[in-house]
């Protein structure tokens, strides 16, 4: 198989749900043919990129997902499968994308805010910027402003990364850019939002300091924030 043809088949048995061969796909009849775990392990062994697979397949694919939710194509449990497989993925993945023996650039706290259990595009985030050298400190999911900012201080972080995935949980970004103002701490931190529905204008408007649209977004801003 040459490598889009298997990007393009590890996206689509993300798509299908399918995390091994035995499992049963949302379509009927792709029992027994290779799944996310076999074609993640193939694209290692012929020598692709990790961070493709990443992009090409993984955030690609979960895009799908979330057009044919809208559609109401897929159900929760259909999504919660495609997740799953992403985490599979990434299980494989993520020793490939660690840099070993890098220095630390430095304390990464992130989470999802209150509110907010999407943490499929955190942990990409997290896994990549920690194969950057970033020492990171994953509070996970559903996390209140008091304990990000409480996390930040107990770390002196200079860096707290955040993640929503719905409307209604962005404006809890704002509540922390505010808290760590009280705490007299946002002149010592840069904060880093992220997120499907998020924007540059957003990111300004409550005070961030960059909206990164992905992973590698995210690194290229941290490095401009250095230099
Ligand atoms: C998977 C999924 C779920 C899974 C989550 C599993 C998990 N462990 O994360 C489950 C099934 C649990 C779920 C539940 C719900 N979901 Co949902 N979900 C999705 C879906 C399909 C994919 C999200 C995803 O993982 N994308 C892939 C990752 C790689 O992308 P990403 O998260 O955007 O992250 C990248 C960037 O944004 C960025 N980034 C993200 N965070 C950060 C943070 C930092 C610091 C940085 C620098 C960068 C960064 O980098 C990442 C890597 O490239 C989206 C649709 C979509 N296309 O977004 C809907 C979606 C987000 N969900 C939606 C909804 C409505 C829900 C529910 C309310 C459904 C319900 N009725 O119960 C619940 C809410 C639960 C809750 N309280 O959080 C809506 C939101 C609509 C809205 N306007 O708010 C969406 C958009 C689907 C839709 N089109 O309607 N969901």
């Amino acid at each position: 198989m040459d490598k889009q043809e298997l990007l393009e088949k590890i996206a689509f048995n993300v798509v299908q749900g399918r995390v091994e061969a035995e499992d049963e796909g949302f379509d009927p009849g792709l029992e027994g043919q290779p799944a996310v775990t076999e074609l993640v392990e193939q694209a290692l062994e012929q020598g692709i990129d990790p961070k493709e697979i990443v992009l090409a397949s993984l955030t690609e694919s979960m895009e799908q997902v979330g057009e044919k939710f809208e559609r109401n194509e897929y159900l929760i449990p259909d999504m919660l499968a495609s997740a799953e497989c992403v985490g599979a993925a990434m299980d494989i993945l993520s020793p490939h994308l660690m840099k070993a023996g890098v220095e630390s650039k430095g304390k990464f706290v992130i989470a999802t805010v209150s509110g907010d259990l999407h943490d499929i595009g955190k942990n990409i985030v997290a896994i990549m910027l920690k194969g950057a050298g970033y020492n990171i400190i994953d509070l996970g999911t559903d996390v209140s402003p008091e304990r990000i900012v409480q996390a930040v201080k107990e770390h002196q972080a200079p860096y707290v990364g955040l993640s929503a995935l719905l409307t209604t949980t962005m404006r809890v970004m704002g509540e922390v850019v505010s808290k760590l103002k009280e705490e007299g701490l946002r002149d010592q931190v840069k904060v880093l939002v992220g997120g499907a529905p998020l924007s540059d204008q957003f990111a300004k408007e409550i005070g961030a300091d960059a909206y990164c649209k992905d992973a590698f977004h995210a690194i290229d801003s941290l490095k401009s924030m250095a230099a």
